[in-house]
Order: C-alpha cells, then sequence, then structure tokens
C-alpha cells in the first residue's frame, strides 16, 4: 500500500527545519550570499538542533535518519537558501563514504569526534581534468610502509581547505585506470592539506568552494576505504545516495519561487487588477506548481529505494536531473511573473535563479544523469 502520510517523527522534524529555514536561515541569506561566506552562527546552531550529520547512525553521533526524513529536511533547508543548505548538507556527502564502506572501527574513530562538534567535512573526488571523467583523475597515492602518501589537486570542492575531515580519491596506479582509484579517510589536520582558489560563484554563495592541495600527505594504511581500487565504486554509491538529496533541495528551491510568485502576483496591480487575474500568470503558475510536486514524488521514491535497500541508480539520477531541471524553469518562471523588479537583488527570486543553475551540474550534470538513466534502461 503506498501511503504519503508522514510519520510524527517525520512531521516534527519537517517542522522544525521549516521553521529553522525560516526565522534563522531566510533573515540572512541574502547577507551571506553578497558576503560570500558560510554563517558559522548557523552552522553551530543547526547542529544543536540535529540539522547535521542527519543520515549518520545515532550510534556514531548522528540524527539516524532515513532517506526520505532527510529528503524532508533538505527540502525545507533550502527553501531558505541553497547555499546555507548546501554548507550544512555537504557533510552528508563527504561522510557516506564512510557509512558506506567504513569499518564499525573506522567510523567509530572517525565520525563519532566528528559529529560531536559542528564541524565541515569534505568529499574530494573533482580534479581540473576529471570532472565527469572520474576514472580519469591524478592524485596519486604512493604506498610506503604503513603509509600512503597523496599528492595531486582538486577542484570545486565544498568546505575544501576548511573542512575538519576529507574523504579522498586518489589513484594507486594510473594504468589500471578506474580499477586503481582508492578512497582514503583523511583527518583534516594532517600536514600538507592546503586550500587552493576560493571560488567567486554565480550563486550557492553561502557556501565555501575551493580548490584543495595535497602535497606529501601520509594517511595510515588503516585509513583506505574497503581496499585498493574500490574507490571508483564507492565514489559512484555515494553519489547513488547523495543524487536524491540534491533533488530534495531542488524541490526546496522551486517551491520557494512558486511560493514568492504566487504571493507577488496577488499584490502586484497592472490594468487595475492583481497579475493572478491573468490567464497567461494562472497557467505558469498551474505548471510550476505541477513540477514541483512531480519533482518531489520523484525524490521521495528515489529515497524510499534507498531505505528498502533497493537498487536507486536510475530513479536516482532521475530524481536529481529531473528535480534540478524544475528548480531552474521554475525559478525562471518567477522572475518572470516579478517582471523587471524580480531582475533586482531586492527581490529574492534572481537569487534562486542564480542558485537553481548549480542543481544542473554538482553531483553530476545533468547529462551525466542522462547517461546513467540510459544505461540503466538498456542494460
Ligand atoms: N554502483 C556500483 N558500481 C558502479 C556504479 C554504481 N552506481 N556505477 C558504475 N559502477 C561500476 C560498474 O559496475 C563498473 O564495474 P566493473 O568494471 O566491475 O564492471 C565500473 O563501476 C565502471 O562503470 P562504468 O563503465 O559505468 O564507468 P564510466 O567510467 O563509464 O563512468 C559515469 C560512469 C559517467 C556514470 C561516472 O563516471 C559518473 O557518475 N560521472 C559523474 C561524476 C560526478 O557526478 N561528478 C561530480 C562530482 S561530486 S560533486
Amino acid at each position: 500500500m503506498i501511503s504519503f502520510k508522514l510519520t510524527e517523527e517525520q512531521e516534527q522534524i519537517r517542522k522544525l527545519a521549516r521553521s529553522f529555514a525560516e526565522k534563522e536561515i531566510i533573515p540572512i541569506a541574502a547577507e551571506y550570499d553578497e558576503k560570500e561566506e558560510i554563517p558559522w552562527h548557523i552552522v553551530e546552531k543547526a547542529h544543536a538542533l540535529g540539522l547535521m550529520n542527519r543520515t549518520v547512525p545515532v550510534e556514531y553521533g548522528g540524527q539516524g535518519l532515513d532517506h526520505v526524513t532527510d529528503a524532508i529536511v533538505a527540502e525545507e533547508l533550502a527553501y531558505g537558501c541553497l547555499g546555507i543548505s548546501g554548507a550544512l548538507g555537504a557533510n552528508g556527502l563527504a561522510l557516506a563514504p564512510i557509512l558506506i564502506a567504513g569499518t564499525p572501527e573506522q567510523k567509530e574513530k572517525f565520525l563519532k569526534p566528528f559529529c560531536a562538534k559542528p564541524q565541515l567535512a569534505a568529499f574530494c573526488l573533482t580534479e581540473p581534468n576529471a570532472g565527469s571523467d572520474v576514472a580519469s583523475i591524478s592524485t596519486t597515492a604512493v604506498r610506503d610502509g604503513d603509509y600512503y602518501v597523496i599528492n595531486g589537486r582538486k577542484c570545486f570542492i565544498t568546505n575544501g581547505g576548511i573542512a575538519s575531515l576529507y574523504t579522498v580519491f586518489a589513484t594507486v596506479d594510473k594504468s589500471k585506470g578506474l580499477k586503481g582509484i582508492t578512497a582514503f579517510i583523511v583527518p583534516g589536520d594532517t600536514p600538507g592539506i592546503s586550500m587552493g582558489r576560493k571560488e567567486k560563484k554565480m550563486g550557492d554563495r553561502a557556501s565555501h568552494v575551493a580548490e584543495v592541495i595535497f602535497e606529501d600527505v601520509r594517511v595510515p594504511k588503516e585509513n583506505v576505504l574497503w581496499s585498493e581500487g574500490q574507490g571508483f565504486k564507492i565514489a559512484m554509491m555515494t553519489l547513488d545516495r547523495t543524487r536524491p538529496i540534491v533533488g530534495a533541495a531542488a524541490v526546496g528551491v522551486a517551491r520557494r519561487a512558486l511560493e514568492e510568485a504566487i504571493k507577488y502576483s496577488k499584490q502586484r496591480v497592472q490594468f487595475g487588477k492583481p497579475i493572478c487575474e491573468n490567464q497567461a500568470i494562472q497557467f505558469m503558475l498551474a505548471d510550476m506548481a505541477t513540477k514541483v510536486e512531480t519533482a518531489r514524488l520523484l525524490v521521495w521514491y528515489a529515497c524510499w529505494l534507498l531505505d528498502q535497500g533497493l537498487p536507486v541508480s536510475k530513479i536516482g539520477a532521475m530524481a536529481k536531473m529531473y528535480a534540478a531541471d524544475v528548480a531552474m524553469s521554475v525559478t525562471v518562471d518567477a522572475v518572470q511573473i516579478f517582471g523587471g523588479y524580480g531582475y533586482m537583488r531586492d527581490y529574492p527570486v534572481e537569487k534562486l535563479m542564480r542558485d537553481a543553475k548549480i542543481l544542473q551540474i554538482y553531483e553530476g550534470t545533468n547529462q551525466i544523469q542522462r547517461i546513467v538513466i540510459a544505461r540503466n534502461l538498456l542494460a
């Protein structure tokens, strides 16, 4: 039987996340977008309220949420501000490799102290010449006794250079292609890690994205996830798990744009009547609302598959791709409904439109999602 009724716990956490977005995030979102900074006080408050490290099991200091509930929270926080929700949620991506492939000892050692405090983690996969083509990464990890020595440069890393914990993908043997890629847990205070360029972004500006440089970073062999050569698989399994949550954030952005457009269309009077009385506006709102609802259904379905332990690659890619496209088109339409005012920074919709674009790009472009979907269809 299919039920869309949320449990009492889900309703409670949705209420908490919604009120956090309305009272704490929305009032400062434009300021931090302008400053291009993470609001640290928000990170601290979110941590204290249990809105971070949401899918880490309680025994390791996280919230132990299932993926559907995580999606509910992600939607609400992104409704407030995509950049801030990204700052709060990036730990979900960075810690997923440890949740997927970590031994109980690794989880105990790294997750527990990490989750005990408000701290940030970073997922280091992308490189200047290895974006969509993960298999071509060139960061190396050379075995030296009981250690690996990591050298390389990662780019576009959320929380890069400011993270307390990194999950790093490096090759132990470039000639093996993707079979050489290995995943490492790297504490942020390990000597040799430094921040490169901090990126200046179009949107999503309250999240910190920078290059991370690894120079002779020595990591004990106990920090390898699974074993040598398993890194590509771990990266793919991580993205399977997190792409639906990108979809959830996209639903949040789109829902916010829809609500702003509805409100404005009722207030804005032209030709002697509110513009919402024009069928042209009504049809746009109807299409926008339908897209928001259908995107959420796909996101929740993908998260439900994850919670059941069922294959999720195809539906997860659909959820991310579709919801991101919805966020883009709904925010563009919201700006259109606001007219000239929509283009100005005094109103929230121009930021929503700038923010939406990254959803079609990160954690796999929407073209990569189509590749994943098509390969699953043709397999
Ligand atoms: N789960 C488990 N294993 C997977 C998998 C998944 N979701 N997807 C692929 N694999 C395995 C395959 O089974 C295959 O294993 P075998 O060699 O043992 O058969 C191996 O990984 C290689 O798979 P594939 O041939 O599909 O690899 P490709 O190099 O063609 O890459 C894409 C596949 C393009 C889908 C992948 O590189 C990708 O997702 N790229 C986008 C990366 C991304 O999202 N970057 C954003 C950075 S994070 S912000």
